[in-house]
């Protein structure tokens, strides 16, 4: 039996909860009957709600699943949490077989989970489309190894690696349909992060429930930048100053050396902030000083050059004189937003 298009599958229901989920896992179900027909599918919708099995398990009304095969993007977990044990649940509905992506790296979950339906009699399969489960829960993966919050970077440039010209013209480098695509990726995150020279030079809303603005200076206009208008905001300046005080804004005290708040001080408190994800859409000195914490970049290029060296590069990182020590990374995939295109390193 293949189990690799149900599989498919589970990471489609599971992206269903992106933006919701966090700082839980992003999961999928599918639930086949003893003659493989699928009868149920569910995925985790939002944190506190069921799980994916529970959710795929509750939707049937009889014992359908008896002797069937459960499928789900990540081992099923074994712990009293905001919920009973999904573990049980598939035993007391008596499935015969569990097919899991990946193993659960929840410490409370990992292996238990597998040992609990084995004990039971069940058979587990694991480890399919394992890279692509581990891949959908890139962010619950790293929170959970390292205890820390996951960092991306966007940025838009032309062929030349260029986001503005030399007076900082940059409406627009690439296209509508790549610009709608930048509203997508950002409800992939629980917030998104921008320095104060991009709001004071572009003016952007950015969209999105939680902002973050690095304002060493407390030089931006919380009463009149359209960034601060809506959500829930952070701002990051120096403990030395003494911010205004404006209701939906959280002012943080930080920490400056060399006129500089490093990312390693952000990084921390965010992840004390309970925010496990964070997309970086700010210019070069930014973007530079974050590419050491990367853990992907999602890269729009415009079929455009401006060719002057004096154009602000995306990245302003630092000097080197041998190419073997540039940054490195791999690209994961590569998309189309004609006539534009999207690279997805990490
Ligand atoms: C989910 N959704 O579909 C599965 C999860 O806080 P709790 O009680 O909801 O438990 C969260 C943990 O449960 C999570 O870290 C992961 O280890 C496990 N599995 N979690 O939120 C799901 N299957
Ligand atoms: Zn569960």
């Amino acid at each position: 039996m293949d189990y690799k298009p149900f599989m498919k599958q589970c990471i489609e229901l599971a992206k269903l909860g992106s933006g919701n989920v966090s700082p839980n896992p992003l999961v999928g179900c599918v639930v086949l009957d003893k003659d493989n027909n699928i009868i149920s599918t569910g995925y985790h919708h939002y944190c506190g709600g069921n799980h994916a099995e529970r959710d795929a398990l509750l939707k049937l009304t009889s014992n359908e699943a008896e002797n069937g095969t459960l499928i789900v993007n990540l081992e099923p977990c074994s712990h009293y949490g905001k919920t009973p044990p999904c573990a049980d649940f598939i035993i007391e509905k008596h499935l015969k077989r569990v097919v899991i992506g990946m193993r659960d790296v929840n410490p409370i979950v990992a292996g238990k989970g597998i040992k609990k339906l084995k004990d039971a009699g069940i058979e587990v399969i694991e480890g399919i489309l394992e890279n692509e489960c581990r891949q959908l829960n890139e962010v619950f993966i790293k929170n959970m190894s390292e205890h820390k919050t996951f960092v991306a970077i966007k940025t838009a440039t032309t062929l030349d690696g260029k986001i503005a010209t030399s007076i900082g013209d940059s409406k627009w480098i690439t296209s509508d349909l790549a610009r709608d695509e930048v509203k997508n990726i950002r409800k992939r995150y629980d917030a998104i992060l921008t320095s104060s020279g991009t709001v004071i030079a572009d003016n952007p809303t950015m969209a999105h429930k939680k902002k973050i603005i690095v304002d060493r200076e407390l030089k931006t206009n919380f009463e009149g930048a359209k960034i601060y208008k809506e959500g829930e905001i952070y701002v990051f300046y120096d403990e030395a100053l003494n911010p205004p005080a404006i209701s939906n804004i959280h002012f943080i005290k930080s920490p400056v050396t060399n006129n500089k708040i490093f990312p390693e001080f952000i990084l921390k408190k965010l992840y004390e902030l309970g925010i496990m994800s964070v997309l970086v859409e700010a210019g070069g000195h930014m973007n530079g000083s974050f590419l050491d914490y990367a853990d992907k970049i999602y890269q729009f290029i415009a079929p455009k050059i401006i060719g002057d060296n004096s154009a602000k590069s995306a990245y302003d990182y630092r000097q080197i004189d041998k190419i073997s020590d540039a940054k490195k990374f791999t690209v994961q995939e590569i998309q189309q937003f004609s006539p534009d295109f999207l690279v997805i390193l990490k």
